[in-house]
């Protein structure tokens, strides 16, 4: 295994593959049947694009700045450049900095002032649901649209009761949930949409940026998403009144000095965390750049395998191109989504299987839907939930490491019967695989 380090401004990669690259021809070279790991540190998904060279250098002289000012949090002007960024790449007259997107989910329910039952789709990071839960309101989950992972309007009215409130959808992966549909749907009842955008920073939706949409939408920047402020997150909306709600729930809800109004939260988020976020943001074009290319690089490695379906993006519209998701079809493919992630897994490829197993099937939801006798079906979201694998992208992975994941990938399919037989210890495996 070669190990060597070459960076650019913003690319942070290891090259760990050649060798892997040159010499992994045969399905007994997979680490799963006994060959060696491709890459020995292993490569995730939602490492983190961490700030190098320049902007690296203005990250460190905004964080001195910061300390020589000794104002490190409560709407600091590194936090309101920050607001100001967002606001302006959003194309919105508000963008309120929260300490992350669960929090900022929780402020903009509390400011729609939600009661009762939400729908949300199935189909998302638990955070959707939680964030909901955790201020006492019930969701309720909808089916998902095959083709865009997100929530199906299809699924909503026949959810809708007395008890709705509104309805949370996710732009999941980045890409545009069913905006127009819903949106007709939510006036008809009267209800307000708030947008789970936790993804999908700097995409658009029909030219327009996602940011401006429903009642609100709220952004993350954890680590793990391609502009990061560590923790973080962004509340955004063209509604007045409702932003200054938001900016005072973000802070117990004071209303200047001594005067509390409302009973908010502390969901503000820090300077530190700011001039990280405003470091990822000089940084963004560039590491848009390096996605698309990763994607278009596994569009190729991946091209022509059966039962392997990378996710399409509409080039036509701004992307942020942060998750690479492919589907898995079993049948067709010969190995489970899982037994595929197990050949990665061995070989350092940590492929994440987002969002097994759906929120429906996740504590409390689980067990208050089986007391409540409710035997919903969710099938798009239970197929998805066993067939979606997210691959490893950002300006950790280049080509050459894709060039590896891809070619282990048509090695697995191809000694599927092989990799059974390891996986599950049976003679029998292979029968079934060939069949
Ligand atoms: N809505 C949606 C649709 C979301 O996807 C999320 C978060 C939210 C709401 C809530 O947003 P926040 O409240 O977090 O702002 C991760 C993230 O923690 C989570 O933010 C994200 N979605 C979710 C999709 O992914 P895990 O449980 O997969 O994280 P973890 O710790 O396994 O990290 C993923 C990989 O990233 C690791 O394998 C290693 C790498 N990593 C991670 C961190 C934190 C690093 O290399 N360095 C790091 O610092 O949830």
């Amino acid at each position: 295994m070669i190990t060597k380090e070459r960076s650019s401004s913003v690319a942070v990669r290891t090259i760990q593959a050649l060798e892997a690259t040159e010499t992994k021809k045969h399905v007994s070279q997979l680490a799963l049947l006994g060959g060696k790991p491709a890459f020995a540190e292993g490569l995730h998904v939602g490492r983190p694009n961490v700030p190098r060279g320049a902007a690296r250098a203005r990250f460190m002289k905004r964080m001195t700045e910061i300390l020589d000012r000794q104002w490190l949090t409560n709407h600091g002007p590194v936090v309101k450049e920050f607001e100001q960024e967002i606001a302006r790449l959003t194309g919105v007259p508000h963008a309120i900095a929260v300490c992350n997107a669960t929090q900022g989910l929780q402020v903009a329910a509390k400011a729609c002032e939600l009661t009762g039952e939400v729908i949300v789709p199935a189909f998302t990071f638990i955070a959707t649901a939680h964030a909901l839960n955790w201020i006492g309101l019930q969701p309720v989950f909808a089916d998902v649209d095959s083709a865009t992972h997100s929530m199906d309007p299809r699924q909503i009215e026949k959810l809708i009761t007395p008890r709705t409130s509104a309805i949370v959808a996710t732009h999941l992966w980045g890409r545009p949930c069913a905006v127009e549909q819903i949106e007709k749907i939510a006036r008809w009842y009267e209800l307000p949409v708030i947008y789970d955008a936790a993804h999908a920073f700097g995409c658009s939706h029909r030219g327009q940026m996602i940011g401006s949409f429903g009642s609100a939408e709220v952004f993350s920047f954890h680590a793990t998403k391609f502009i990061n402020s560590g923790e973080g997150g962004a509340i955004t909306t063209n509604d007045d009144e409702l932003a200054a709600r938001i900016r005072r729930l973000v802070n117990f809800g004071f209303e200047g000095f001594d005067r509390v109004v409302d009973v908010g939260t502390n969901a503000k988020m820090s300077e530190a965390a700011a001039a990280m976020g405003l470091a990822g943001l000089e940084m963004i074009d560039e590491v848009i750049e390096i996605n698309h290319k990763n994607y278009a690089a596994y569009q190729a490695g991946l091209a022509g395998l059966p039962g392997v379906r990378l996710l399409p993006n509409d080039e036509r519209e701004a992307r942020n191109h942060q998750y690479v998701v492919i589907e898995i079809e079993a049948d067709r493919a010969g190995l489970s989504r899982d037994q595929l992630r197990d050949v990665l897994w061995a070989e350092g490829i940590m492929a994440r299987r987002y969002f097994y197993p759906g929120c429906h099937r996740m504590e409390p939801y689980l067990t208050e839907r089986a007391e409540r006798h409710f035997h919903q079906v969710l099938p798009v979201t239970e197929r998805l939930a066993e067939s979606v694998l997210t691959l490893p992208t950002g300006t950790s992975v280049g080509a050459d490491e894709i060039a590896v994941i891809s070619q282990i990938i048509r090695l697995a399919l191809k000694g599927a019967p092989e990799v059974i037989l390891k996986l599950t210890g049976t003679e029998h495996a292979l029968a079934s695989a060939g069949s």
